[in-house]
């Protein structure tokens, strides 16, 4: 059980949540100096920052993008006198990577892991109607002890730099909403939910964890706010007779209203939409309420100009429309959870979503991308500090899934990108970190990791712990790309039949396959690089996915462009976004839409 509860901030008529996003006091600490000069009683200087947002590409000073280390927030909060006698929090969407958080100089929280939430609890801590001084020291280096893995190395200049083991830009700061919370005493900790559909009705198995032993009743509204159906107790069971479904692109939600009662009186209330459908892998299947579905759609960043993986909430409602335009039903929130708002609009939309959890760079790599088709072996997890890595790694399976578990939009669980898999090290790693989710899921969603290139089936020792074996590919870019995209093709079907020879009877999703593609490059014959390119190796790539019956689903690498670290690998960033990173369309997008919207959903059943 986690200290606090995960539940997302709202007001009920027992709660409230006020905003902290806006301007921030902000300042860098290069020499770590801040604990020592008292800085958790107010940051020196007088510049502010927005949040949320990452810090680094506001500045014109190269220093201040790239800094690692200590960087410092502040902000003044006013806390309403009629607050008094309830619980105090000042809720994270996220510090990247790690923070502690002081109120009025006292620290009241440390958080490690850059992409989940966290509360501070400062009920003993605030004065009531009155000004109070949060301060959150961030801190953004990269380590082998904690998810996503890199290194931070030092200049001859002195001065820090990441190195991440990861292909995205190393983005930090507080780049999610921040809130203060008044919640009662005795409150709703948490809900597990699941759901068993019988004919046109449907059960709804809920159970409701409170603080404290006063009575719960539930009620579940729907659409229309009428009453569908009712609950008496901590756990129990709602019949809903007739029940919408909640449908891939044709969603449908209700509203589950939990009450901890005493006699006439609320003591606490707390409100979630919930979708009724059930997610079920059955042979090469994947079934969401009993019927075949093919995924279709993307592997994402939370990436945007200015704000970097900041929330951009304009950039989230676009996401979403050409996500509709191009007849796309799903994505993988690669390479770490993303906000809670995104799930929020995808349970509203009907799209899946593969959950990833944010270990990736688990393979010893600075160039992640090209190393680990080559075969090398880095005996990831052998290393002294594996057990340490193995702790941070499960405790954000516990956020993850704990945060995320009662959106119907979630459909699986992706708890590694790309790790070292070939070596007999990895195998009890893997089996704690599969066991725990299946242990924290109560609807048991399947699980999954996405192999890398030479995690091939004559050498991959873990793909036997996947429900659906996740494949990211890049055969015709990085392995035979251009004009050997017959090569390319071949040594494809050749890893297909390998697969196939293994008979796993599970299902197979393409998690990755694409071609970096500059939107200017045009080129006919193609050559790699140009928009003409992209498409063959699009049309190539489809052929095979349509040979082999349990390939299931396939998600294009990436939605869009998206930043990553300087290199000669990379053109300001990597380039193989169907969109470019201000979300127009690439001439691919145009054969996607034509594929993906002539696609049954049940295609391959
Ligand atoms: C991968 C990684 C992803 C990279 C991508 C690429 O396999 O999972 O993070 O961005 O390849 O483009 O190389």
């Amino acid at each position: 059980m986690l200290e606090y509860s995960m539940l997302y901030p709202r007001n009920t008529v027992s709660r409230r949540a006020v905003s902290l996003d806006g301007m921030w006091k902000f300042c860098l600490d290069e020499k770590a100096v801040g604990e020592s000069e008292n800085w958790q009683n107010g940051i020196p200087g007088q510049e502010v920052i927005p949040v949320p947002a990452s810090f680094q590409d506001f500045y014109t000073e190269k220093d201040i993008r790239e800094y690692a280390g200590d960087f410092w927030y502040e902000k003044e909060v006013f806390v309403p006198g009629e607050w008094e006698g309830q619980q105090i929090q000042v809720r994270f969407g996220a510090a990247t990577h790690r923070a502690v958080v002081y109120v009025n100089g006292i620290q009241t929280a440390e958080h490690e892991g850059g992409f989940l939430p966290f509360c501070a609890d400062a009920t003993d801590i605030v004065r009531y109607n009155a000004w109070n001084k949060v301060v959150v020291k961030v801190n953004n280096e990269l380590t082998v002890t904690n998810i996503p893995c890199g290194q931070t190395i030092t200049l001859p200049n002195g001065k820090k730099m990441c190195k991440p083991y990861f292909d995205f830009f190393n983005y930090s700061g507080l780049q999610r909403s921040v809130y203060l919370t008044a919640i009662p005493k005795e409150s709703v900790f948490d809900l597990d939910l699941n759901y068993e559909l019988d004919g046109s009705n449907a059960k709804v198995y809920y159970t409701v964890h409170t603080t404290g032993e006063s009575p719960v009743v539930v009620e579940l509204l729907d659409a229309d706010g009428t009453k569908a159906a009712e609950g008496n107790g901590k756990e129990g069971v709602l019949e809903v007779a007739d029940a919408h479904l909640w449908k891939v692109r044709n969603a449908y939600l209700y509203t589950l209203v939990v009450r901890i009662v005493d006699d006439a009186d609320i003591i606490d209330e707390y409100t979630q939409e919930i979708g009724i459908r059930t997610v079920e892998v059955k042979d090469t299947s994947i079934l969401i309420n009993g019927e075949p579905v093919y995924l279709r759609g993307f592997g994402k960043h939370e990436d945007s100009d200015i704000l970097g993986r900041g929330f951009n909430i304009g950039m989230m409602k676009r996401d979403f429309e050409l996500m509709k335009w191009i007849g796309a039903n799903s994505f993988r929130t690669s390479h770490y959870p993303y906000s809670e708002e995104i799930y929020q609009m995808a349970d509203r939309e009907g799209f899946l979503i593969i959950d990833e959890v944010p270990a990736v760079g688990l393979f010893e790599s600075l160039m992640n991308f090209m190393e680990a088709s080559t075969g090398k072996q880095t005996a990831f997890f052998e290393k002294e500090t594996t057990p340490i890595l193995l702790k941070a790694h499960l405790k954000a399976v516990e956020e993850m899934i704990t945060r995320d578990k009662n959106h119907p939009c979630v459909i699986a669980w992706s708890l590694l990108n790309e790790p070292e898999t070939t070596n007999d090290s990895a195998v009890p790693y893997f089996k704690a970190v599969f066991d725990r989710a299946h242990e924290l899921d109560i609807q048991k969603r399947p699980r999954t990791f996405a192999l890398v290139m030479n995690s091939t089936p004559d050498k991959c020792k873990c793909y036997q712990f996947s429900d659906i074996v996740a494949l990211n590919r890049y055969y015709g870019w990085y392995v035979c790309g251009g004009n050997e995209i017959c090569t390319a093709e071949v040594m494809f079907r050749k890893e297909m039949d390998g697969w196939k020879a293994l008979n796993l009877n599970k299902p197979f999703i393409f998690t990755e396959y694409g071609a970096d593609t500059l939107a200017s490059e045009h080129k006919l014959p193609s050559v790699m690089w140009s928009q003409e390119y992209q498409n063959e190796y699009l049309d190539m790539t489809h052929e095979v996915f349509d040979s082999y019956d349990f390939i299931k689903g396939e998600q294009i690498w990436n939605f869009a462009d998206f930043q990553t670290t300087e290199g000669i690998m990379r053109v300001n960033g990597n380039k193989k976004g169907v969109f470019t990173r201000q979300r127009q369309p690439k001439d691919v997008a145009y054969k996607l839409k034509q594929r993906w919207e002539s696609l049954p959903l049940d295609y391959k059943k």
